[in-house]
């Protein structure tokens, strides 16, 4: 008996396809074919491929393998996500340094993926902690530096103590680091780079609508990110403190609002407030501080008392933060002393400071709207804070309130909401209100229509060694001066001390630090912070197209016939960080001149994780599969086809081994079944029309199953019902194993039969279909072989359409096979897209079918 052995067979072919470096190579624009980039994430080179990789490349492998079958001229490329914090903790441990530890882990890791037989074009392999790559980097961050788009500030930035480093708003997940889940971030005041990325915040948040080919989820994400506001920003002056009596003061207390008419003495201070309900400032009863407000510093200054109150403010929120409620902080304020002027209508209202003011977001000042807002509700409501209504729904009966709501009136955003005790603006409905009174604000210069987004600018800046030093010099005559294009790369030193002490680690060094000043020739320092890592994964998919350039990050022809991306895989984690920094990346490459596409990926996939006994798999819970244990024990054509069969591409995977042995067994039998009549299908002549039923209908199933998988890789990519098809074809060819013995079956039939077979495994399980399809005596290169055309007449033949209705309309139509029994059609139709989708959330009443003819469902 015949022995299935992927121990023999897969390094046999892996030789084989080493010995031909361009086996995976891409043609010229001049081929003709048309261009198809499918891309994959690159890794981290953490030393090992985890599951998680295995999924993510055996689903780009299968399509660039199926692209190339429908003769696509295909970009297949990979490369190593390579400098970061990992190299510098090893370096730490094991007194490796980081860039030995780091190439280690690449060469390992190559061979990993080699092993997996994935078809990656290696001649345009990125390596990002390589100066042939990190020198772009430096490049494109000089660029930026000139056209205003990279700047240094000073500034709150949050800090992680694990990681010794500054960390991108993107990389604070709940108040935590991303890497250190409980790790709580601090906050420190340091001189920084920002790279203005708020600059593209209206562009990045329209151009996802046309990112069709994105996941829904992704681009709710991404906006909700970026987070756009309209409203208005408006201008209280502060009242001259001198210009009220002591007793005048006492009588204030603080929450009373005096009426309007007094004439008051400007201090000439002023505060700017964000509101995205302008018309609600006739019910306005304070305004609100954050903490860090520039003019709750100058009020402190002058009274030690608030200055006090404001730190025990800040300790309160420092000591939540600890306690990992940063959410839920109880509100807390406290009273100024100082008042300011309500520009509408001449009001007073009291200065206050409050925790639940974010100092980074709008202008880090509120006016407060107790009566319609939930938090100013609360807040007021603890504090004694009038409160006064100034909207109602129109369509009220009731008298106008005057006295204080038992609760904030919301919602009260509808068009058909109008003003009240709002002067002038009596009557107006809100949205009509929000603009007159913008208008009014412009007019009378204190203020302005806004729109403000939550979006910040990207900190760029690290205390770390591994990353791409920042070409800059700091010279104490001229300042800060970029380093000269021909001076670049801007090399990292080699060899460096790496200790657990603060600071940039590149600050000790002092033959990086000390240079002369390219203005001056004086003596200066060096930067020594190095750049975000996201920073080498915004742009790498582009340096792939012409990876050896030394004059130039890319070369601009290539790059504007490979781009954009035509489908781009990863997980769904880097929704946020990578694919909003790549997606800014691009648009100012594109501002630059050196890119043509507004956008890197037309369509993007998120696969679902690979988890162990329904968790994550991870070191600490002790419940990772290594992919090398697998293949030693199945090989890399069940591991990797395990990987698609077990769940549909975008949800979880939970990692069966017996899954694995049962691929394992599959495949066996497909080169059983193969080999047996290989000699019979080598020989076979003619063309392979059906002349018996048994024939028809192997061809049937073949071509049906033809049908199945071409039309799945073109959109919906359900990889495990393919395989489940391929499976089912098996069958019915070894249930046919009698009559293909007895020759009941022609050899051409057989041969269209095994072939076809092999073709559609190829891109699932490429070694076993080239072995196969060198056994069948076929000459030409899998890879490029024809991907097999169904022919709807074979495929179709005893398969009749059904309507689905629901409720009685008609809703789907589904394929089933003319016999098909009635639990058959009702599962088929309850299977089916449109319908799961039409009666999700619903209550399936009854199902009345009709055999051959109807399905009607009755919901609820
Ligand atoms: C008065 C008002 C009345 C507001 C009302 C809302 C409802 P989004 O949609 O998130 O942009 N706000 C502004 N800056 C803030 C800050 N730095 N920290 C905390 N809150 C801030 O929300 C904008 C609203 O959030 C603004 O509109 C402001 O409160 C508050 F019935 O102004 B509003
Ligand atoms: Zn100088």
């Amino acid at each position: 008996e015949l022995r299935y052995n992927p121990a023999e067979i897969e390094p046999r072919w892996q030789e084989r396809w080493a010995a031909q470096p361009d086996l995976y190579a891409t043609e010229p624009p001049e081929s003709g074919k048309p261009k198809y980039y499918v891309l994959e994430m690159l890794p981290y080179p953490s030393g090992q491929l985890h599951m998680g990789h295995v999924r993510n490349y055996s689903i780009g492998d299968a399509l660039a393998r199926y692209m190339w079958m429908q003769g696509y001229n295909v970009l297949h490329p990979m490369g190593w996500d390579a400098f970061g914090l990992p190299a510098e903790n090893a370096a730490l441990k094991n007194n490796t340094p980081p860039r030995e530890w780091t190439l280690s882990n690449i060469a390992h890791m190559h061979k990993q993926m080699d092993r997996l037989g994935l078809s990656y074009d290696w001649r345009n392999e990125v390596t990002t902690c390589l100066p042939e790559y990190y020198r772009w980097n430096q490049w494109f961050f000089l660029r930026m530096y000139e056209k205003g788009l990279a700047y240094r500030k000073q500034s709150k930035v949050n800090w992680c103590p694990q990681c010794a480093t500054v960390l991108a708003n993107e990389q604070v997940v709940n108040g935590c680091c991303w890497r250190h889940e409980d790790q709580i971030v601090e906050q420190r005041d340091l001189e920084q780079w920002f790279l203005r990325i708020t600059n593209y915040a209206q562009e990045l948040l329209d151009d996802l609508n046309q990112l069709e080919g994105w996941p829904e989820k992704v681009r709710t994400m991404q906006r909700n990110w970026i987070g756009r506001s309209e409203g208005a920003e408006v201008e209280f002056a502060v009242e001259d403190a001198a210009s009220i009596s002591e007793d005048e003061q006492q009588r204030r207390g603080g929450t009373a609002i005096l009426p309007a008419g007094e004439t008051v003495k400007a201090s000439g201070q002023s505060i700017r407030v964000f509101t995205t309900r302008i018309d609600t400032i006739y019910g306005a009863t304070s305004l609100q501080l954050a903490p860090e407000h520039v003019l709750v510093k100058e009020f402190s200054a002058a009274d030690e008392k608030l200055a006090r109150e404001v730190d025990e403010l800040l300790e309160q929120q420092r000591k939540a933060r600890e306690a990992g409620d940063v959410g839920a902080i109880e509100k807390h304020g406290v009273f100024t002393g100082h008042y300011a002027i309500n520009p509408f209508n001449g009001e007073r209202l009291p200065i206050w400071v409050g925790n639940y003011i974010l100092a980074d977001y709008g202008t880090g000042a509120i006016m407060s709207v107790p009566a319609h807002d939930e938090r100013d509700f609360e807040f007021a409501h603890k504090y004694g804070l009038e409160m006064r209504v100034v909207v109602l729904p129109r369509r009220t009966d009731e008298p106008t309130p005057d006295g204080e709501p038992e609760e904030p009136l919301l919602p009260f955003t509808s068009e058909e909401s109008i003003l009240i005790n709002s002067g002038d603006f009596n009557t107006l409905g809100c949205q009509e209100a929000q603009q007159k009174m913008a208008a009014y604000a412009q007019e009378n210069s204190f203020g302005q229509a806004q729109v403000t987004f939550r979006l910040k600018d990207w900190g760029v800046s690290r205390q770390r060694y591994w990353g791409t030093p920042i070409p800059m010099i700091h010279c104490e005559k001229d300042g800060i001066v970029p380093v000269p294009d021909d001076q670049l790369p801007v090399l990292l030193p080699p060899q460096i001390e790496i200790t657990q002490q603060g600071g940039s680690p590149l600050g000790r060094d002092p033959g990086f630090v000390n240079t002369t000043c390219p203005k001056c020739g004086g003596k200066a320092r060096r930067e020594t912070d190095t750049m975000d890592t996201f920073v080498d994964s915004s742009w790498y998919f582009y340096r792939y197209t012409s990876a050896r350039n030394d004059k130039a990050p890319f070369d601009t022809d290539t790059v504007a016939y490979w781009f954009p991306i035509d489908q781009y895989i990863g997980g769904v984690e880097h929704a946020i960080l990578h694919l909003i920094y790549s997606r800014f990346w691009t648009k100012v490459m594109r501002d630059l001149g050196i890119v043509k596409n507004d956008e890197p990926a037309t369509r993007l996939f998120t696969q679902g994780m690979v988890i162990k006994n329904g968790a994550k798999m991870s070191k600490s819970k002790g419940n990772v599969v290594s992919p090398e244990d697998m293949i030693a024990r199945y090989g890399a054509d069940a591991t990797r086809m395990y990987a698609l069969f077990a769940a549909p591409p975008d949800r979880d995977l939970d990692w069966q081994e017996d899954g694995v042995a049962g691929v394992s067994r599959f495949l066996s039998r497909v080169y059983r079944l193969a080999m047996r009549h290989a000699e019979r299908a080598k020989q076979a002549s003619g063309g392979a029309e059906a002349n018996s039923a048994t024939e028809q209908a192997l061809l049937r199933k073949l071509h049906q199953t033809i049908r199945k998988i071409t039309e799945d890789f073109g959109g919906r990519w359900h990889f495990n019902t393919c395989i489940a098809a391929i499976m089912e074809l098996v069958n019915t060819a070894t249930a046919a194993e009698a009559a293909i013995q007895n020759g009941e079956v022609s050899d051409a039939v057989l041969r269209e039969l095994l072939r076809n077979l092999v073709l559609l495994l190829a891109p699932f399980a490429p070694y076993l279909a080239f072995e196969l399809w060198d056994q069948l005596g076929e000459q030409d290169n899998l890879l490029r072989a024809p991907w097999p055309k169904f022919e709807e007449a074979l495929a179709r033949e005893d398969e009749i359409e059904i309507p689905v209705q629901i409720n009685g309309k008609l809703r789907s139509v589904i394929r089933v096979a003319a016999e098909a029994t009635q639990d058959t059609l009702r599962d088929t139709a309850m299977a089916d897209e449109k319908v799961a989708a039409a009666i999700e959330g619903k209550q399936v009443v009854k199902v009345i079918v009709v055999p051959a003819k109807l399905v009607n469902l009755v919901v609820r």
